[in-house]
């Protein structure tokens, strides 16, 4: 059977959904799309969350976390990785090169450096400049969807059914030293099952670790909820375990096996792209906060 592809990712990149779609508009598989759409914003040095350009961490280094997942449960990682700019096209290799999926710090970049990746510096002036303002006062106060949440992570489907996703950041501007969120956590900051869907997260990695976000969201899905359902309930999950604090930002999308898309968030202003035969456009998601 052919399947109608479908591409969504966390934020307004529209740039990255056009990319991975030229992919799957051609019959490219959705591996390929992914890992093509989310290195549009790692190149990206105005994207200051993700790749090149992206805030250093508070001792003034550039780190960089990624996963990629496909259809069969393959996936890789790199956690903490420095001078390169495509951390998921890494994290590609160690899934599909290595009998691991995880490589870390310095580990990962001999990886990528021996895979033959370029190794590049990473720090902007404009980041350089603006983490020197912070180190003023070194305050570390997460600011909603301003400071620390860029992130993005891409769920596509293919042609053939197949789903992929990948996930890939800068982290939490000024984090501490060694500090790694939920993006390149299999299950936290993305997760696809090929006989349900997938879903990925954007916001305080912290909280979606605690709950394995997207790792619950599918099995939500398993349960028969929608997209939004799903991602609705994760967010409820999680405010729950805060007994009432929502000074934090988190966002879910999901894709299930039928091309169904949605997704949910704590406060308002986070929205979902998205590609498909009925065109490409920008979907603004439901929040708890009004
Ligand atoms: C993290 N989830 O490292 C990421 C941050 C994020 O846009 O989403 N930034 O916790």
């Amino acid at each position: 059977t052919t399947n109608s592809p479908v591409v969504i990712c966390t934020w307004d990149f529209g740039n990255a959904t056009e990319k991975a779609w030229s992919v799957l508009s051609e019959g490219g598989n959705a591996l390929d799309a992914a890992e093509l759409g989310v290195m549009v914003e790692e190149a990206d040095p105005s994207n200051q969350t993700v790749g090149l350009g992206g805030r250093p961490d508070r001792d003034g280094v550039v780190t960089l976390d990624a996963c990629i997942m496909d259809s069969k449960s393959n996936c890789g990682a790199v956690m903490g990785l420095e001078g390169y700019v495509h951390p998921v096209s890494v994290a590609r290799k160690v899934m599909e090169k290595t009998p691991h999926v995880i490589l870390v710090g310095d580990g990962a970049a001999q990886f990528a450096r021996e895979q033959g990746f370029p190794q590049t510096n990473l720090l902007t002036e404009r980041s350089e400049k603006e983490w020197i303002e912070w180190k003023k006062t070194a305050e570390y106060t997460p600011i909603i969807n301003i400071e620390n949440h860029d992130t993005i992570g891409m769920l596509t489907l293919d042609v053939n059914g197949d789903l992929a996703g990948a996930c890939t950041t800068s982290g939490m501007a000024y984090k501490l030293r060694g500090r790694v969120g939920d993006s390149p956590v299999i299950g936290a900051g993305l997760y696809v099952d090929p006989e349900i869907g997938a879903a990925t997260a954007t916001g305080m990695g912290e909280e979606v670790i605690r709950t394995v976000g997207s790792f619950l969201i599918v099995e939500l899905m398993r349960q028969g909820k929608s997209p939004e359902e799903a991602c609705r309930e994760g967010v409820h999950r999680i405010l729950k375990k805060n007994a009432g604090k929502t000074d934090f930002q988190i966002g879910f999308i999901a894709l299930n096996k039928n091309g169904e898309t949605g997704g949910y968030c704590i406060h308002p202003s986070f929205s979902y792209r998205q590609y498909d035969a009925q065109g490409h456009r920008n979907t603004p998601v439901n929040s708890y906060l009004k």
